[in-house]
């Protein structure tokens, strides 16, 4: 889709909309130098999801799991945030409803300034006790012990992440549904669009009417499904949409 001609239609869109539900993933992290999972140099190249993002292989080698998130916590502990999540940020202020889910874990969108985050997956800033499930929040970069143990308790902690073939909290995801069926325009931002079910709730605000407008350098299997699907980065396109929005904006208030 060519970017300046659709972008009129997509502002009016935007600036006639109450309100706007987005869905993250890990492309809108990719232009602060965090690795994707599927792309070229992404993290499932190197590993194989089933080897580390899995319960099984948790119990089986805590050691292997925990290295491999100590690992990534440390690079996103030297990253910023880059100029997508930052205009996020500010759009929390711009429609009357605004609703942000991420499929990340890796918390810059809090970072950037986003206080209201649905996160779909968890937070790899948090770890939670096999035994209590009681959830610590921990920023030590690295881990002073791998893998770690419960304070209170002793038993082993894990990441308060949500690995494959694990449900993912209920509510979360009702209350994900609920916002994404219930929006005028829904953005789908950085995600292949193949893990389940978050890569549904797209879907679901087509079904339920809403506008959907995708942001990826690829194509992806929603692609079919949107009414905008943009090719481009995240960090670059989201500056040039806000700044045409407030143009906008400007002018029809005279
Ligand atoms: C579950 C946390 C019930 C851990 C992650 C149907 C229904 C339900 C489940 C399933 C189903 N079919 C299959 C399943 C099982 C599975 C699944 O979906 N498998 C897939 C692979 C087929 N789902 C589950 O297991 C889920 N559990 O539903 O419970 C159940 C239980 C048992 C059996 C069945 C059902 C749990 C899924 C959650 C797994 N946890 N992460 C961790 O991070 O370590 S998933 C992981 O993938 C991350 O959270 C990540 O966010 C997520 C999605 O990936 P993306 O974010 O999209 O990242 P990716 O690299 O793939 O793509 C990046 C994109 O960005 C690319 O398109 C690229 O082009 C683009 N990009 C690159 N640069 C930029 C950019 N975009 C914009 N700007 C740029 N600059």
């Amino acid at each position: 889709m060519d970017v300046q001609s659709e972008l009129g239609p997509v502002c009016d869109i935007l600036l006639a909309a109450k309100s706007v539900c987005l869905l993250t993933g890990a492309g809108i992290s990719a232009e602060s130098g965090i690795p994707t999972f599927r792309g070229e140099e992404g993290l499932w190249k190197t590993y194989r999801a089933e080897q580390l993002a899995t319960f099984t292989a948790f119990i089986q080698d805590p050691k292997l799991v925990w290295e491999w998130y100590d690992w990534r916590r440390g690079i996103i502990a030297s990253k910023e945030p880059n100029a997508g999540h930052k205009v996020l940020a500010e759009w929390e202020e711009l429609f009357p409803h605004f609703t942000l889910i991420t499929q990340n874990i890796d918390g810059l969108h809090q970072r950037a300034g986003s206080k209201n985050v649905i996160e779909l997956h968890g937070n790899i800033w948090k770890n939670r006790c096999i035994d209590e499930d009681t959830i610590f929040e921990n920023h030590d970069v690295p881990l002073k012990e791998i893998p770690p143990h419960c304070d209170k308790c002793g038993a082993l902690l894990r990441p308060h992440v949500v690995w494959f073939g694990e449900s993912l909290d209920g509510s979360i995801l009702h209350k994900s549904f609920q916002l994404s069926s219930g929006c005028d325009v829904m953005f789908s931002i950085g995600t292949s669009a193949v893990v389940q079910p978050a890569a549904s709730l797209p879907l679901s605000a087509a079904e339920a009417g809403a506008k959907v407008i995708e942001i990826n350098p690829d194509p992806t299997p929603l692609t079919g499904s949107v009414d905008f699907s943009f090719r481009a980065k995240s960090g670059e396109f989201l500056p040039i949409l806000d700044e045409e929005l407030r143009r906008r904006t400007k002018q029809k208030k005279g």
